[in-house]
C-alpha cells in the first residue's frame, strides 16, 4: 500500500504536469485569437483546464493524505509541506483569480457574438491579456513540474540547500512570467488597435527562450555531471562522519602524538597468525566454460573451475587456512565470507580490509571459524560482476560437539541449496533441472537456503512434511514453532535452514516459480512432484520463542544512528539514472557511522524508496528489535543481511566487538554498485589502502 501511493504521487504527478502545461498553453494563447468565434472557443476550453486538473491534484492530495494517516513523519513530512502546497495552492489561484476573469471575458464575448459581423473590441483583448487571468494557470504549470521535481529529488533528510534551490528556481520563473505578462498586458492597453504578433515572430520568440532554458539545462547537467565524478583515489576512511549522537572521543588524536600512537591500521587487525591450521583450502579464481546438469554451458568466472566454488566445510573453533591466487580474472579478485564475523582484516573486501588480488597474485586468509551455520563467500572486488559470474560457494560451520540432536543429529542428511540466476538458466548449485535425492524414511534433513541472486528476493517452498526454519542468517532460531503451507522468502545474501523429519512419502523444494527445478526427494528418489498449495509467507517477527540476549529494546544505547533508504534521479560517476541513497547520499558522500569498542549501537532502517534493501553489515549480526514499530516478539531474530521493503522501518542493534572499518552495503549488488554503499568505522583504526578509478580497487 505503501509503495502503490508513492508509486500514484509519482505517475500522477507527471499527469498533473501535462494537464496544467496544456491549460497554462492555452491562457497564452486567449491573446492570438483571430476572430469572436475563435476567442469564444478558447475561453471556453480554458474554463475547462481550469476544473480538469483537479482529477490528478485529487489523488495526489489523497495519496499524501493516506501517508500521512499510516506513516511516520518521515514518510511524508515534505509531502505534506512541499509537495501539497505545490499542488494545491496555485490551482487555488486559478479557480479564484483567474476563472472569475475568465467569466467577465466570456460574458462580454456573449454579448457581442449577439450582434452579427462583430469583432474582438479593445476591452475584450486587454480582458485577455490580463497576468491575472494568464498568470494562475502558468504558475499552475510551473509549480506542478517543481512538485514533480521533489518527487524525483526527494529533499530528506531535510537540507536547506536541497529545498531552496529549486525554490528558488521556481520563484525565478514566476517573477518572469509575471513580468512579461504584465509587459504584454501594458502593450496592449496603449495599442489603439491591437494586432496579434504573426505566428513567425511568436515562433521567433518562443525559440529564444527555449534556447536560454537548454543553455541553462545542458549547464546545469554538465555541472552535476562533473560532481559526480568519482575520486581516482579514495581512503575508505575519509567520509561524513555520523557519532550517531555519541561522543567523538578521538577528536583530538590528530593532534596528540600518544593518542596517535594508539592508532591501528585495519591491516593489523587479523586472524591468528601463528598455529598451524585445523583445515586449509585453495582457492584459485579462474575463467571457465562450466556445463550445468542440463548440459548448458555458463562462461563463468570461478573458484577452482566450479559452479559454484567448492563447499568449504570446518568445525565451530577450528583455525582455517584459505590460500586464494588469482589465475585470470582481469579485474582482479577478493574472498569474503559473508556473516562470517572474521577479523577485520581477513574480511576480504578490496580497497578497505586489502588490495585485490590481481592475476598472478596469491592472498591468504586466516582465521577462527567461532559461529555456527550456513555462510557463504564471495568475491568483494567488482562484486556486481564477480558474483553474477559464479564466483561464491558455500560455507558450513558444523558445531563441534553435537549437544542438540534435535537439530544435529548425525548421520543426517545435509544439502545445501545455493541458487544462481546465471544468464540462460537457474540453477540449484550446477543442478538446472530437477534434482532427486533418495532419503529414508526417518532422516533428519536440513537444507540451507542460500540466494546468491542480485536484486531478487528468492521464494522457496517447501511442500509435502512440516518443517522448521532452524536458523536465519547462520544463526539458530530458539524453539522454532512447525510449519506448513509456508513460503520462506531470502534475501540476496540470506540464508535460511529448514529441517524436518523424511516422511514416507515424498517432499518437494520449489524454487521461486519454476515447477521443472527444485529439489526433490522420496524413498528412492523416485515418484511424482507434488502440487503447490496456497502459502503464507514466514515472518521471522514472531516466530519462535523468545530466550536471553545481552541486550534488548531497553537497553542504553551508545549510539543511535538512523538510515533513510531512498531513491533519487541523479548523476552517478556520470550516469543519469536512478539513484538508491543512504541518507539522501551515495558513496563516497554517504555517511560514515563512526563507534568505539565496547559501544552497544541501535540502527534504525527506513525505506522511503520503492524497491527492497537487504542490508548488510559486515563483521557484525544484528539483532532485531523491531519492525514498524511492532517489537519482535519471538525467537531473538539476528541477522547479516536484512531486507528492509518500501515503507518498512526496522530498529535493529549490535555490539561494536569488531573494530575495523566495516562496510555496511545494500546486497542488491547492483544497487551496490550505484553508491549504495557506506562504512561502519571504529574510532582509532585507519587503513593504508584506497578505492577509486586511480586504483585496482573497485570493491563494488
Ligand atoms: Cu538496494
Amino acid at each position: 500500500m505503501y509503495n502503490a501511493s508513492i508509486q500514484t504521487i509519482l505517475a500522477v504527478s507527471v499527469l498533473f504536469v501535462i494537464f496544467t502545461w496544456i491549460g497554462s498553453v492555452k491562457a497564452s494563447r486567449l491573446l492570438y485569437s483571430g476572430s469572436l468565434e475563435k476567442l469564444n472557443r478558447k475561453t471556453r476550453k480554458l474554463l475547462f483546464w481550469a476544473w480538469f486538473p483537479i482529477l490528478p491534484a485529487g489523488a495526489i492530495a489523497a495519496s499524501i493524505v493516506w501517508l500521512q494517516m499510516n506513516m511516520d513523519p518521515i514518510f511524508w513530512k515534505d509531502r505534506i509541506f512541499l509537495q501539497a502546497p505545490l499542488v494545491v495552492v496555485p490551482l487555488l489561484s486559478i479557480w479564484f483569480v483567474a476563472v472569475p476573469k475568465l467569466l467577465k471575458l466570456r460574458s462580454l464575448i456573449r454579448i457581442s457574438l449577439a450582434e452579427s459581423g462583430a469583432t474582438i473590441e479593445p476591452a475584450m483583448f486587454q480582458r485577455a491579456a490580463s497576468p491575472g487571468l494568464i498568470f494562475p494557470y502558468q504558475l499552475t504549470a510551473l509549480s506542478a513540474v517543481t512538485s514533480l521535481y521533489f518527487s524525483f529529488v526527494p529533499p530528506v533528510p531535510f537540507q536547506w540547500l536541497e529545498v531552496a534551490i529549486p525554490l528558488a528556481v521556481f520563484l525565478v520563473l514566476a517573477a518572469g512570467l509575471w513580468s512579461r505578462h504584465a509587459l504584454r498586458a501594458k502593450q496592449v492597453r496603449k495599442a489603439t488597435n491591437y494586432q496579434a504578433p504573426r505566428l513567425l515572430a511568436r515562433f521567433g520568440a518562443m525559440t529564444g527562450v527555449l534556447i536560454v532554458i537548454a543553455g541553462i539545462g545542458f549547464y546545469l547537467i554538465t555541472f552535476a555531471m562533473d560532481k559526480s565524478v568519482l575520486p581516482a583515489e579514495i581512503d575508505m576512511a575519509s567520509g561524513t562522519h555520523d557519532y550517531g549522537g555519541g561522543a567523538a572521543t578521538m577528536d583530538h588524536a590528530h593532534h596528540d602524538m600518544t593518542a596517535m600512537a594508539g592508532m591501528v591500521s585495519v591491516a593489523d587487525l587479523t586472524g591468528p597468525k601463528e598455529g598451524t591450521p585445523d583445515r586449509r583450502f585453495t582457492l584459485v579464481a579462474q575463467k571457465k566454460t562450466v556445463t550445468l546438469s542440463s548440459g548448458k554451458t555458463v562462461d563463468a568466472w570461478t573458484y577452482n573451475g566450479q559452479l559454484p566454488g567448492p563447499e568449504l566445510r570446518m568445525k565451530e573453533g577450528e583455525l582455517i587456512e584459505v590460500t586464494l591466487t588469482n589465475e585470470d580474472i582481469d579485474v582482479g579478485v577478493t574472498a569474503h565470507w559473508h556473516g562470517l564475523d572474521v577479523p577485520n582484516a581477513e574480511d576480504g573486501v578490496a580497497g578497505a580490509t586489502q588490495n585485490a588480488v590481481m592475476p598472478g597474485e596469491t592472498y591468504t586468509y586466516r582465521f577462527r571459524a567461532e559461529q555456527v551455520g550456513t555462510f557463504w563467500y564471495h568475491s568483494h572486488q567488482d562484486s556486481q560482476e564477480a558474483v553474477s559470474k559464479g564466483l561464491f560457494g558455500a560455507l558450513i560451520v558444523e558445531p563441534k560437539e553435537v549437544a542438540d540432536t534435535t537439530t544435529f543429529t548425525i548421520p543426517f542428511k545435509d544439502i545445501t541449496v545455493m541458487t544462481h540466476l546465471w544468464k540462460n538458466a537457474f540453477a540449484i548449485g550446477a543442478n538446472d533441472e530437477l534434482d532427486r535425492q533418495a532419503v529414508a524414511p526417518g532422516t533428519p534433513v536440513r537444507m540451507r537456503l542460500i540466494n546468491t541472486d542480485d536484486w531478487v528476493n528468492q521464494t522457496y517452498t517447501l511442500v509435502g512434511t512440516p518443517f522448521e526454519v532452524a536458523a536465519i542468517d547462520g544463526t539458530e532460531l530458539n524453539k522454532p514453532d512447525l510449519l506448513t503451507n509456508t513460503r520462506v522468502i531470502v534475501p540476496t545474501g540470506g540464508r535460511i535452514d529448514l529441517t524436518f523429519v523424511m516422511p514416507d512419502h515424498p517432499v518437494y523444494l520449489n524454487v521461486g516459480t519454476n515447477k521443472k527445478g527444485g529439489i526433490f526427494l522420496s524413498a528412492d528418489g523416485q515418484g511424482n512432484v507434488p502440487e503447490l498449495p496456497q502459502t503464507v509467507a514466514f515472518d521471522p517477527l514472531t516466530y519462535g520463542r523468545p530466550a536471553a540476549t545481552p541486550f534488548d529494546a531497553n537497553s542504553k544505547f551508545d549510539r543511535d544512528f538512523t538510515l533513510i533508504l531512498d531513491n533519487k534521479l541523479g548523476f552517478y560517476n556520470r550516469n543519469f539514472d536512478f539513484l538508491y541513497t543512504l541518507n539522501g547520499k551515495v558513496f563516497p558522500d554517504a555517511p560514515m557511522f563512526m563507534v568505539k569498542e565496547g559501544d552497544l549501537v541501535k540502527t534504525t532502517f527506513i525505506n522511503r524508496g520503492n524497491v527492497e534493501h537487504p542490508m548488510h553489515l559486515h563483521g557484525h549480526h544484528v539483532l532485531v528489535l523491531s519492525r514498524n514499530g511492532k517489537p519482535s516478539i519471538g525467537s531473538p531474530w539476528w541477522s547479516d543481511t536484512l531486507d528492509v521493503q518500501p515503507g518498512e522501518t526496522y530498529e535493529v542493534a549490535f555490539v561494536a566487538n569488531n573494530p575495523g572499518l566495516w562496510m555496511d552495503h545494500c546486497h542488491n549488488l547492483v544497487h551496490a554498485a550505484a553508491g549504495m554503499s557506506m562504512h561502519l568505522m571504529y574510532e582509532g583504526v585507519t587503513t593504508p589502502f584506497s578505492v577509486g578509478s586511480g586504483t585496482q580497487n573497485h570493491p563494488e
